[in-house]
């Protein structure tokens, strides 16, 4: 299929037009009168369509409409919430195909990958659905006699959640669908590079809840150039933030936000390392450097940055790895056999051109790719050749996080030494081993080994399944989302103590007896 036809069946299937509402307040509104945003495809860099950003008044609406759904939404119990989550992961189900289209179109996935993205939501739809029906608390023993202790959940009210390009509707279902069955009500920044996968999904999810007779408690605020992030981050009726994007940016929402007490959910930086040892199974190994490094063209925060080898198979594994590299299919993304497609942007191209600059004047040697690509038909899209550079140790390039098919390779003498040069970047994300020995996997897992919040061994640092809480440390920001019990970080808690006796004796022995 061409673009061009693409374009115009994501048109009909999804009901995208020419100029589009990204204003969704109870029902889309019109003409929101905030920033214009001309999406052009990565692909061939050809128009696809525009999206109206809301404005500070359209903002206001918005924060009305949730206000006023929350006051319904919490009046739900959670599995009546559930119920709802399923029918719209149902809804996401049966149309998957489509909105990995435009997921591909608007980001340059490819077509596996932006039906993943898609999938992801479901998974998550089905795990919220459960969850709605397991919000468990403790219950403590009291010490004072005939009371009773234990702890509950309540939903937090307003919360909003910024999404980035790279994962353009699937993080935002992370929280969304969670933050959903304890109560909450969700208002959704997308990035200004991704608004139309937004406004798709949104659509589907809407219609949803109307057919229903649910409240209307999702809603959309499109933005772009700071204005409506400012907005949500200040504004103290927005209990939560959950904000997904660089550590500049994290840092400037977590000041904000905790300024006023609200609560913070980062996901920033990564800079994620493979380990390969000696007792690696290599095969194993070179799958999973090579999907980590060049899935979403090193677009994901959990991109495998840096490859850390030990130095009796150094040689031998880097060469293989680069034959890898070699047979690698960059170009159109909807293509069959294409791994690899463009970059999001050109400002992405620079960033990808700039770091390689920086890691030669730093001793850095490149072993494959590194160069802008011309693919025939496709000259205005951001194509690039995907690097592996040789590195004699960590320097600053190598310490941050550009997003882009770079991979910084070192060498080891022993695990400590990797495990050091692991764990000497400033982010925490996500970290990998590659190894068959039993000492050397629960070394990397130990307290003094791997300092992020993803470990995986001997799969990719990318990749992860909806079911754990995902998250990192240090500069990633502390926050977890998705699986395990991050839905606790949606709600507010409370311990209760409740006396049920005919006196009321006082905790620690305390007598306050007013004779
Ligand atoms: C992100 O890049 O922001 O683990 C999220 C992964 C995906 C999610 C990445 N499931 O690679």
């Amino acid at each position: 299929m061409s673009l061009e036809e693409l374009r115009k069946q994501i048109k009909e299937e999804l009901g995208i037009d020419d100029i589009n509402s990204g204003v969704f307040a109870g029902e889309w509104i019109k003409e929101p009168k905030g920033k214009k945003i001309r999406i052009n495809s990565p692909i061939d860099g050809k128009y696809i369509a525009t999206a109206l950003g809301g404005s500070r008044e359209d903002y206001e609406r918005v924060v009305h409409q949730m206000e006023e759904a929350y006051k319904l939404w919490v009046n739900y119990t959670p599995p009546q919430r559930g119920e709802l989550i399923r029918l719209i992961g149902n809804e996401l189900r049966a149309n998957k195909k489509k909105l990995g289209k435009i997921v591909s179109l608007e980001t340059g996935k490819t077509v596996v990958e932006g039906e993943g993205e898609i999938q992801e939501m479901i998974d998550i739809a089905d795990f919220a659905v459960g969850l709605s029906r397991q919000l468990y608390g403790y219950t403590m023993a009291s010490e004072r006699y005939q009371h009773r202790m234990y702890e509950q959940y309540h939903p937090l009210g307003v919360i909003g959640v910024i999404t980035s390009f790279n994962f353009p509707s699937s993080v935002w279902s992370w929280n969304s669908f969670i933050a959903a069955v304890v109560g909450d009500v969700v208002i959704w920044k997308p990035s200004s590079k991704a608004p139309l996968t937004a406004i798709s999904v949104m659509k589907i999810i809407t219609e949803t809840i109307k057919k229903h007779g649910y409240p209307q408690i999702f809603s959309l605020i499109v933005g772009g150039g700071g204005e409506i992030g400012d907005l949500l981050t200040n504004d103290a009726r927005v209990k939560l933030i959950s904000f997904t994007g660089s550590v500049e940016s994290g840092r400037r929402v977590s000041e904000a936000v905790s300024r006023r007490f609200g609560k913070v959910i980062l996901e920033l930086g990564g800079n994620n390392a493979a380990i390969v040892t000696a007792k690696a199974d290599l095969n194993i190994a070179l799958k999973g450097v090579t999907f980590g490094a060049l899935a979403t063209s090193g677009q994901r925060c959990t991109t495998t940055r840096r490859l850390i080898v030990e130095d009796k198979i150094y040689d031998q594994f880097v060469s293989r790895l680069i034959a890898t590299y070699e047979k690698v299919k960059i170009g159109n993304p909807l293509e069959e056999g294409v791994l690899v497609g463009p970059l999001i942007d050109e400002e992405a191209v620079k960033n990808f051109e700039r770091a390689l600059e920086d890691a030669k004047k730093q001793g850095g040697k490149i072993l494959f790719g590194g160069e802008r690509l011309k693919i025939d038909g496709y000259e205005t899209g951001f194509y690039v050749k995907p690097a592996i550079v040789e590195m004699p140790s960590i320097t600053p390039i190598t310490c941050q996080e550009t997003f882009a098919p770079i991979l910084y390779v070192f060498k080891f003498h022993t695990l400590e030494e990797a495990i050091r040069i692991h764990n000497s970047v400033p982010q925490g994300l996500s970290s990998a081993i590659f190894t068959t020995d039993l000492r050397e996997e629960e070394m990397f897992l130990s307290a003094m080994g791997s300092d992020c919040g993803l470990a995986n061994v001997n799969t990719a640092t990318a990749g992860a399944e909806i079911g754990g809480a995902f998250g990192g440390e240090k500069d990633t920001g502390g926050g977890r989302e998705s699986g395990s019990d991050a839905w606790k970080n949606y709600c507010r808690r409370q311990t209760v103590t409740i006396n049920w006796g005919n006196d009321i004796p006082l905790a620690q022995g305390v007598r306050f007896e007013v004779k």
